[in-house]
């Protein structure tokens, strides 16, 4: 048995903090690229710099078979019409599929088929989870007016790859429209088109 691994992790599920582990954060500086709408992207950083989510990683085991998972917390917010995002990925080892489980808030999970470039928006809620199979980049969107929280569960060699999604992002986005969620293609938003 590996004496590091440990079978048992406490999180608060307010925060997604986890005892003895150091969360990462990104703030709204950190996610460059990812809105569409660079004007108010630009106008919302001249106002601040708020924490947009963190994620806690517990990476105990390793090797062929492992699995490691992180406890993400989203806040709510929008960019213009663009809710608070995480950056999104695909995973370094293409195959690595990933589940995620909804715990608390209202969020979509954008979906992106690497070879066809083929769409998929899923819930993300309390009670459910999602299956990003492999070769699929993924990306969380909190459409809701509280902190959404999740898990996500993954191969320990999955990796984390995030500069294909930063050179084209994804194709489809979530906007706030009339105080609702609705996603539109990022080409119709750049338009101006449905919206
Ligand atoms: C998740 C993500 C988490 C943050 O744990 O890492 O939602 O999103 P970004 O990594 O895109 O910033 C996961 O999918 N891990 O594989
Ligand atoms: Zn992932």
């Amino acid at each position: 048995m590996n004496p590091l691994l440990s079978h048992f992790t406490r999180f608060d599920p307010e925060t997604g903090i986890v005892e003895g582990v150091p969360g990462i954060s990104r703030r709204l500086a950190d996610l460059r690229g990812a809105f569409t709408d660079e004007d108010a992207y630009e106008a919302a950083l001249r106002r601040g710099n708020p924490v947009v989510y963190t994620v806690s990683s517990v990476s105990a085991g390793t090797g062929e078979g492992a699995l490691h998972y992180g406890i993400g917390v989203l806040y709510p917010g929008t960019i213009g019409q663009e809710y608070f995002l995480t950056k999104g990925h695909l995973h370094s080892w293409r195959a690595a599929a990933e589940v995620y489980v909804g715990l608390k808030g209202e969020g979509k999970m954008l979906l992106e088929d690497e070879a066809t470039g083929g769409s998929t928006i899923v819930d993300l809620l309390p009670n459910s989870a999602v299956y990003v199979p492999g070769h699929t980049a993924h990306r969380t969107v909190n459409v809701g007016a509280t902190p959404l929280v999740y898990i996500g569960v993954y191969p320990a060699e999955a990796g984390h790859e995030y500069r294909e999604i930063a050179k084209k992002n994804f194709r489809m986005m979530m906007i706030e429209v009339d105080g609702k969620p609705v996603a539109v293609k990022r080409e119709e938003y750049l338009k101006g088109g449905l919206v």
